[in-house]
């Protein structure tokens, strides 16, 4: 099913005060990730670095839609997500710059931004295999009778692997507490979705396994939020996985390194006009709902504090060797010595 305007109530429930705050983590998001990349030209930040400008309406829309006890996991494109779940971004972005006070110590980068107290376990590099561990962890809260739901975001490309239909099979059959989240952003690194998949659409890939699943607008934080709602009441309902795809667009390249060659400046520009911060921002102001001055001051609060999280990691010792051999399988990141 689409979301229509039908279907969407203006506001989904949501309170002045909690628009006011979506906007605040994509602001913030937007700037986190812009310092990202200047740190990354400045050689501060090595590695891979998959940047999420663009989709930051998905991730507050989405992890808005879920109570503290429930899971996320979610893979490289992991800042946003983070983020939204308000995990600090200063151990994010010491993570990023390979600092010992990093989430994971500095050991796992952009990629593995992780959060075990805020049940965020984790941005995974390697595609669709962390469809499968959310299958896993939502066994096991099936198996404890818990009323927690696992979310876990992959993009449209991950749509293709075996994984995907794997754990869409055995999420279904389980009748397990799974939302699969898909940022379709119409790109697998530089492959258009009309290249890489045979039905773009990609919430009807659910059918094949009798799924509910419905696809919204990603670069609308409010319809993503109520879609978001809908599918968590149902996977914590017992009615079993959702497939929720989003539709977006990412801005950036699909790594820091990309030349993006598949694509021209002038298509970029086209979906500008559809910037999910911009046009939020703006429906906010023109509704009477936030003050151009506050929005000025939400956006300069975003860009002292992703500074802030530059200077805490630019001050920051390194990452230290020692912590190598721990925290690798189940045991907790603190050393055992
Ligand atoms: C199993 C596997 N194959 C290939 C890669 C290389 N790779 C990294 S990202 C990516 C494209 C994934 O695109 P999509 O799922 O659409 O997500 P997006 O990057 O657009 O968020 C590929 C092929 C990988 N990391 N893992």
């Amino acid at each position: 099913m689409a979301t229509t305007p039908e279907t969407t109530q203006q506001y989904a429930g949501l309170s002045p005060e909690q628009l006011i705050e979506m906007y605040r983590q994509m602001a913030l998001i937007r700037v986190f990730e812009e310092k990202c990349q200047e740190m990354y030209t400045r050689a501060k930040i090595g590695g891979f670095l998959h940047l999420y400008v663009g989709q930051e309406a998905v991730a507050v829309g989405t992890v808005g839609a879920l109570k503290p006890e429930d899971h996320i996991i979610t893979h490289y494109r992991d800042h946003g997500h983070a983020i939204a779940r308000g995990l600090d971004v200063n151990p994010l972005m010491a993570e990023l710059f390979g600092r010992d006070t990093g989430s994971a110590r500095g050991l796992g980068g952009s990629m593995h931004l992780v959060d075990v107290s805020k049940n965020f376990w984790g941005g995974y590099a390697i595609v669709g295999s962390h469809l499968l561990m959310a299958c896993g962890m939502a066994t096991a809260v099936k198996l404890q009778k818990k009323q927690e739901v696992v979310m876990v975001f992959f993009g449209d490309g991950a749509t293709n692997g075996g994984e995907f239909y794997e754990a869409l099979n055995f999420a279904q059959l389980g009748k397990l507490p799974v939302v699969f989240v898909c940022e379709n952003n119409l790109f697998a690194m530089g492959t258009p979705i009309a290249v890489h998949t045979a039905v773009q659409e990609i919430y009807r890939k659910a059918c094949a396994f009798d799924m509910t699943s419905e696809r919204v607008d990603g670069n609308d934080p409010i319809a993503t939020y109520e879609a978001a709602k809908r599918a968590v009441e149902h996977a914590r309902s017992g009615q079993g996985p959702v497939l929720l795809e989003a539709v977006t667009y990412r801005f950036r390249g699909h790594s820091a390194q990309d030349t993006q060659k598949y694509r021209t400046k002038e298509d970029v520009e086209k979906y500008r006009t559809k910037d999910p911060n911009e046009v939020f921002r703006k429906r906010l102001i023109s509704e009477g709902i936030l003050s151009e001055e506050q929005a000025a001051q939400i956006d300069q609060q975003a860009e002292q504090e992703a500074q802030g999280s530059v200077d805490f990691a630019d001050q920051s010792p390194e990452a230290d060797e020692k912590w190598l051999t721990t925290g690798i399988y189940a045991n907790p990141i603190e050393p055992k010595y």
